[in-house]
């Protein structure tokens, strides 16, 4: 295997516990395979070439544990960190699998249910920063309705709002160096989740008291669920300056909630989503949220842990390969690009009005037969992705 395809820990790839931990369990069957040990999961990860792992709190510590049970698994985690240098970047709250969260968390409609929610990730948010993590995950998974009636989608807002209000005060008073990242799905468990898609919590982000604390954590298959276009929620998300995390996965168009590993499902989302990280400066971790398909044993858990690192690597290396070819650099002229680049209007509005040029003059007959020449830069991303051009 060429040695540039190998995952090292500077390749920043992370995984959460629940991944590879994931028993198969679905909505219509059990298990297909046994509990996985946390710690076998460091080890093997770290093994393959990792970077670090992430969790919720009940991956770690089983919920309602007593605080021996939880010192202990605390105690064994940290040991098995330690012994491989893999690290914890970022933690997250199961506000979903206990039925106390049947009709959700932050925004469940019974206010007891809300207060121990906040008390849940509270507690959780303890242990990440003690681990080390700077960014703290929030999916809302049970945060939405199956009725009308059932949820006031405006006062639903108002709590979570209320939720990430106090979340930023409580890590502000620590003086934890955390932030929070908004998972977005948009249905799945409940029939229609809040905050569905990447731009539903940029603009949810900017209600709150402290925005500067809270952005995204887009994950690929969640978006193309909504039949979005995953590189161009990511790419709003880094223009805002709110890409706080990713989870990347596959899916394969508008269905359940896929979860294969990288790569698999939408190919050519998959190279412009490692286009755009390797080049637009995304430095934060390269965090696989999959589950491996239940069909499969351990051998499958491990093979396609090690292979969502793999395809990353070969697809950013048909991305760079596709940005280095002098042909793709003519083409991209050729598409105007370049032009896209320069502001519209560097002489203001007073300029642009003054111009004759651009309106009382222009020759819209002759700028709509200029080809934009779409079509021959597209072959060429398609024969770098596959290979054929190298
Ligand atoms: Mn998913």
């Amino acid at each position: 295997m060429p040695h540039h395809l190998l995952p090292t820990p500077d390749d920043r790839f992370t995984f959460g516990l629940w991944t590879v931990g994931w028993q198969g369990r679905d909505p219509f069957g059990d298990a297909t395979r046994p509990p996985l040990d946390p710690v076998e999961s460091v080890e093997r990860l770290a093994a393959l070439g990792a970077y670090g792992v992430t969790f919720h709190d009940d991956d770690l510590i089983p919920f309602g544990a007593e605080e021996t049970e939880r010192e202990a698994a605390v105690k064994r985690f940290r040991a098995a960190l330690d012994r491989t240098g893999l690290t914890v970047p970022m933690a997250t709250t199961n506000l979903f699998t206990h039925p106390v969260f049947k009709d959700g968390a932050f925004t469940a409609n019974d206010r007891d249910v809300r207060r121990f929610a906040l008390r849940k990730t509270i507690r959780n948010i303890d242990l990440a920063v003690e681990l080390g993590a700077s960014v703290y995950v929030a999916w809302g998974g049970r945060e939405g309705a199956e009725s009308g009636a059932a949820k006031d989608v405006r006062l639903a807002l108002d709590r979570m709002k209320e939720a990430f209000d106090l979340l930023g005060q409580y890590v502000t008073e620590q003086g934890y160096d955390l932030r929070f990242a908004i998972e977005p799905k948009p249905n799945e468990p409940r029939g229609d989740i809040l905050l569905p898609t990447i731009g539903h919590a940029l603009a949810f982000i900017e209600r709150l008291e402290r925005p500067e604390l809270v952005g995204v954590n887009p994950e690929t298959g969640h978006e193309q669920m909504a039949g979005l276009n995953f590189p161009h929620g990511i790419a709003q998300a880094l223009w805002a300056g709110k890409l706080f995390h990713i989870d990347l996965n596959g899916q394969s168009g508008i269905k359940y909630d896929q979860d294969f590993r990288f790569g698999a499902g939408d190919l050519r989302q998959a190279f412009w989503l490692v286009d755009l990280l390797e080049t637009a400066g995304y430095e934060g971790p390269r965090h696989f949220d999959f589950k491996p398909v239940r069909t499969d044993g351990a051998d499958g858990v491990w093979e396609s842990a090690k292979n969502c690192m793999r395809n990353y690597l070969i697809l950013k290396e048909r991305a760079a390969a596709f940005r280095a070819d002098p042909e793709v650099t003519a083409a991209l002229t050729a598409s105007r690009l370049d032009e896209l680049a320069r502001p519209t209007a560097p002489d203001r509005l007073a300029g642009l009005l003054a111009d004759r040029g651009a309106y009382e003059d222009f020759d819209a007959t002759a700028a709509a037969e200029r080809s934009m020449a779409f079509e021959r830069l597209d072959q060429l991303a398609l024969e770098h992705l596959l290979g054929v051009r190298r």
